[in-house]
Formats: C-alpha cells, structure tokens, sequence
C-alpha cells in the first residue's frame, strides 16, 4: 500500500516586501523536497511570489510549483478539507470556515504559528507553548531562531555543501556571474546590497570610492537604488546599468530568482541583506556581512538587532566585536558608515573566519523543516 503523505496547508498573507512569501515558499518546498510532505501554500498575493519564482502564474487559482500546490487564498473562501498540520505564518488569522474544518476533523490538525526570526532570549522560553483555542483544537507557537531549545533556521539538507563546492570553484562563480552581466573587475572585493532605504549609504559610497583597494557592488533592483542613483547624480538606474566613481566600480542587477540569490551572496566578499530570509541566506554563505534589519514602531527592532549582535560577535576579539558592532549600528542607524567601514578592515580576516565558524555553528542545529516535522510527531 502507498505510504499515506502527511498533508500540511500553510497560509500566509503578504504584508510587504518579499520576506513574508520568501519564508513560507521555501518551507513548503522543503517540506516537499526532503520530508515526502504533501503541502499547500496559501498565499493572499501572487504578486511578490512571482519576483521569487518567475514561472508562477499569478492569475491562476491553484497551481503545482516544484511539488509544491499554491493557492490563491482569496477572500470568498471556498470551503476544502484542513490538513493534519496548518500553519499559520506571521500570525496571519486564518479563514473562519477553514478554522471549522479544523474543528470537524476525527483528529485535530497540529496548528501553529510560525514566527518571526529574533535572537531575544523569551524566544527559548515561548518556543512550543500552546497559544490561543479554536473550539477544542489547540493552537502552538512555532518560533525560529539560533541557539538551542527554538525551532531554528530554514537550511536545506544540501545546502552547505553546495555553498562550499561552489565558493571553491572559481570558474563556476565566473560562469554564474557572466549570466547576469557581471565581469568582476580585477582585484576587487565583490559585495551585493539589499537594503531599504538608507540615508547612510553615500557615506558608505563614498569610503569606497576613496578608498585604495577597488570594489565593485552589485545592487539587485529595489528599495535602495534611489539612493544609489542619488549618489551617483543619475535619474535613472536601469538593471544592466554600471557606473564608476574611483575606485568603486556600481552595478545593477536584475532581481533573480530565489535559489540564484543563494549563489550571489556565495560569490560575494561581503553581503549586505535585509528582513529575514536574505539575512539568514548571508549566513549560510559564511561571509562577512551586515544586516539592515525591518523596521518596526517604537524602534522594537533594536532590541532584535542587539539580541543578535550579542550572540553573533562571541568569540570575536574585543576590538573586532567593536568594530562589528559598531558597523550593523551604523548601517542600521543611518550614519557613521565612513568610520564604521574603515574600522570593520582593520579585522577582516578575523570577520572572514568568524563568518565560517558562526555558520557551522549554526549548520549544527536542527533546521527549521526538520524540527517542525519532529514537533508533528511528537
Ligand atoms: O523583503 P524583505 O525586506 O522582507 C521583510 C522581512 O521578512 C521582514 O521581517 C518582514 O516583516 C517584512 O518583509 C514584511 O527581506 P527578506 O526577508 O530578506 O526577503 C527577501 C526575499 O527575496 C528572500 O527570500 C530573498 C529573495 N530575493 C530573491 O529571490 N532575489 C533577489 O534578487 C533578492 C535581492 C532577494
């Protein structure tokens, strides 16, 4: 007899940008690709999924994707049967019919919501608690994160490896980077820029094309390109556009598919991310970088940024940590980035191996599908 798949719905509502999808998407596919799971992918907006995966067709109400079945979730719901687990990502309030066919089944589904990403140290405390009830169906929280004792990050089981073969084959990063235009300027450092918008930046810009050692910055198309073109006193930046002011060498990218960002940051000497996905995918490139974090009221995103930075710079020598920290404030602060750039060089062979050694640490814990799995059949 075939082997029943477990059945799993994960709903997600795209709040804005990309990381909402851009977590949820490679979840199902995991889900898929390494657990034999049979997954549904909710989504209320096609629209930024389509950036990620360009083969979807976002006027199509249900659609199989690298084994993955999308679904519009579309405000006159239509009633179908609820899975065995039901994730509810970023506390997205789920269909109230959907909710009674959870409350139908012989057996309640597992149903959680999964989180987003902090390193605050509550996270370890409330990862696995049960949250609110729907009739007798209980709900849990799910919470991703870094040490021990939380769900941890997304990681495919391959992805380590792939990274490692790749950055050790130079011709094969040239290759890549030709597909998208890019012939890398000799003896310089590579670095990739995703970011909001930063008032910082021109300061950033402006140390590296003073300074001695070249540097060519590749800018996917996005938020922070306004800026870009501003410092460059361009209107316009089209994908394709290279532009050089001293020694730093600026070039506009098209935005890729979500598997090929994993190869950009690989290539990169340095990485600049944002939000959550792209910040966790710097990581697994094992290269130095610095993370733009998404800004929230009251400035809560602070606390997230220095709960990080206090895992994050452990084991640096005192004067790295500094100048580490001292940068993702500048970064995320909006100035100081001249001085914060200059001091970050002063360590950078140490970053450069902190940078590995952070990212075997963390390929130590349980990945997030993994845990999510065992979660179920505990
Ligand atoms: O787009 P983001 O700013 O998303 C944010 C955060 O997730 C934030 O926490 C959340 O609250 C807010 O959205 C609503 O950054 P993030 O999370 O890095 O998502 C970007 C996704 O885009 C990620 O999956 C990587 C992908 N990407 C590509 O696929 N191709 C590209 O060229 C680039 C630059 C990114």
């Amino acid at each position: 007899m075939p082997e029943l798949k477990t059945r799993w719905d994960i709903f997600c509502t795209v709040v804005d940008n990309y990381g909402d999808i851009g977590v949820t998407w490679r979840l199902a596919r995991q889900l898929v690709a390494e657990h034999s799971c049979a997954v549904r992918l909710w989504v209320d907006d096609l629209r930024a999924f389509e950036r990620l995966c360009p083969e979807l067709d976002i006027n199509v109400g249900q659609q199989w994707q690298q084994g993955v079945q999308v679904c519009q979730w579309l405000a006159d719901w239509q009633p179908t049967e609820a899975a065995d687990v039901v994730i509810a990502a970023f506390a997205c309030q789920l269909p109230g019919a959907y909710m009674e066919s959870m409350a139908l089944r012989d057996t309640p589904p597992l149903w959680l919501n999964l989180d987003y990403l902090s390193a605050e140290d509550w996270i370890v405390g409330c990862h696995g608690l049960p949250s609110v009830k729907y009739k007798h169906v209980q709900k849990y929280f799910f919470f991703p994160g870094f040490e021990a004792g939380t769900g941890g990050l997304l990681r495919e089981r391959d992805l380590l490896l792939r990274r490692e073969q790749f950055q050790a084959n130079p011709q094969a990063q040239r290759e890549w980077l030709q597909g998208l235009g890019v012939e890398r300027v000799e003896g310089a450092r590579l670095i990739s820029l995703f970011a909001y918008e930063n008032p910082g930046l021109g300061e950033w810009l402006d140390v590296m094309a003073g300074d001695a050692q070249a540097t060519h910055l590749l800018v996917p198309e996005g938020r922070i390109l306004g800026d870009v073109a501003r410092w460059l006193g361009v209107d316009e930046l089209p994908v394709g556009a290279v532009q050089t002011r001293g020694a730093l060498t600026v070039q506009v990218l098209p935005f890729v598919r979500q598997d090929q960002y994993d190869l950009l940051l690989w290539c990169c000497d340095f990485n600049a991310v944002r939000g959550e996905d792209s910040f966790v995918r710097a990581q697994w490139a094992a290269r130095p970088m610095v993370w733009h974090i998404y800004q929230q009221e009251d400035d809560v995103h602070l606390d997230k940024l220095e709960a990080f930075l206090a895992l994050y710079t452990q084991g640096l020598s005192p004067a790295a940590k500094v100048a580490l920290e001292g940068l993702w404030r500048a970064w995320n602060s909006g100035s100081g980035m001249a001085s914060a750039w200059i001091a970050a060089q002063q360590h950078w062979p140490q970053l450069q191996d902190h940078a590995r050694s952070w990212c075997l640490e963390q390929g130590l814990q349980t990945d997030l599908a993994s845990a999510l799995v065992q979660f179920y059949l505990n």
